[in-house]
């Protein structure tokens, strides 16, 4: 029997739900509260992001925006879509009503590339074509096994990542092109992988610099991915961005939204950013 009071969990058959909340602070509302209604305020508030932190494979970051697009930001990802739900209209009201107005925000899922290359093409593109290497030897079998290694590694981190802390968080929707000649979805499977992996050349030459998370979103919001790129640095942000405009899959068949910079940030600092 299902329990009324506890809906059945609504969990993706792999991955977890991903949700970007970004909120203004009305801070005439917030000037009303007296220094102890502040105080519980914010208590409540970190008491909030304490117990979300705790839950099972659960993540939440939390940010400052830069310019007032936005103030706070939070990245929640969760496996169950309830829990993601409930856990956002309690950040919502957190500081009490009318405090956190939402101005934007962003559902979407992990998910594993369609283009991550197989074992078969990686033997023939890579070590055949490319390395000349031999079937059987050593040099083969080596590669083989990090190739493998290296896929199992990728497949979990896609599905299941684990964000570092790093200081830049930037997030931003988009879309592929379906316009005349150049609809991204017109193009056969064979044509887009080998975009897709000149899309991945240029961006593996990033690696060390830029954490990119790509969550998918068609039939869950306006565009079709979130793409949240986490940084040390925001001249890494805008060279990356930059220099992806050239390569065809974006040149060609990228559209995009708004573009929101934050920076990661504890708590006690945030609210001091904040001017709470
Ligand atoms: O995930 C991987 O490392 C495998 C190769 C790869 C895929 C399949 C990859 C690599 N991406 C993939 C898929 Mn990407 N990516 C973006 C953007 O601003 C822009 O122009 C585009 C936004 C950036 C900055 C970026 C960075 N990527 C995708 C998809 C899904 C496409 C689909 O399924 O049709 C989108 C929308 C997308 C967009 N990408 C990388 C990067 C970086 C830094 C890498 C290298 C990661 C690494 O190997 O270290």
């Amino acid at each position: 029997m299902s329990d009324p009071t506890t809906p059945t969990p609504l969990v993706p058959h792999e991955g977890w739900h991903v949700m970007h909340l970004f909120y203004q602070v009305d801070h005439a509302q917030w000037a009303l509260f007296s220094d102890e209604e502040k105080r519980h305020a914010k208590t409540h508030l970190t008491e909030l992001v304490q117990e979300i932190r705790a839950t099972a494979d659960t993540q939440l970051l939390s940010f400052s925006i830069a310019t007032p697009k936005a103030d706070l930001g939070f990245m929640l990802l969760t496996p169950d879509l309830h829990v993601a739900n409930a856990f956002e209209k309690q950040l919502s009201l957190s500081l009490g009503p009318e405090i956190l107005s939402p101005v934007y925000s962003y559902l979407s899922q992990t998910e594993s590339s369609e283009y991550t290359p197989t074992r078969e093409q990686y033997i023939a593109e890579t070590l055949v074509e490319e390395k000349c290497l031999t079937a059987g030897t050593p040099e083969f079998d080596a590669a083989l096994v990090e190739f493998e290694t290296r896929m199992a590694h990728y497949r979990k981190y896609r599905l299941y990542p684990t964000l570092p802390d790093w200081p830049v968080v930037c997030f931003y929707p988009m879309s592929k092109r379906r316009s005349g000649s150049d609809n991204w979805y017109a193009l056969d499977f064979e044509a887009r992988r080998t975009l897709m992996a000149g899309h991945a050349r240029v961006g593996r030459t990033y690696s060390g610099r830029i954490l990119q998370l790509i969550s998918g979103s068609t039939g869950l919001d306006e565009y079709e991915w979130g793409v949240t790129l986490l940084a040390k640095d925001t001249s890494d942000v805008k060279a990356i961005v930059y220099e992806m405009r050239f390569d065809e899959v974006s040149a060609r068949y990228a559209d995009f939204g708004d573009f929101y910079i934050g920076m990661q940030l504890p708590l006690d600092l945030l609210f001091r950013r904040l001017c709470l």
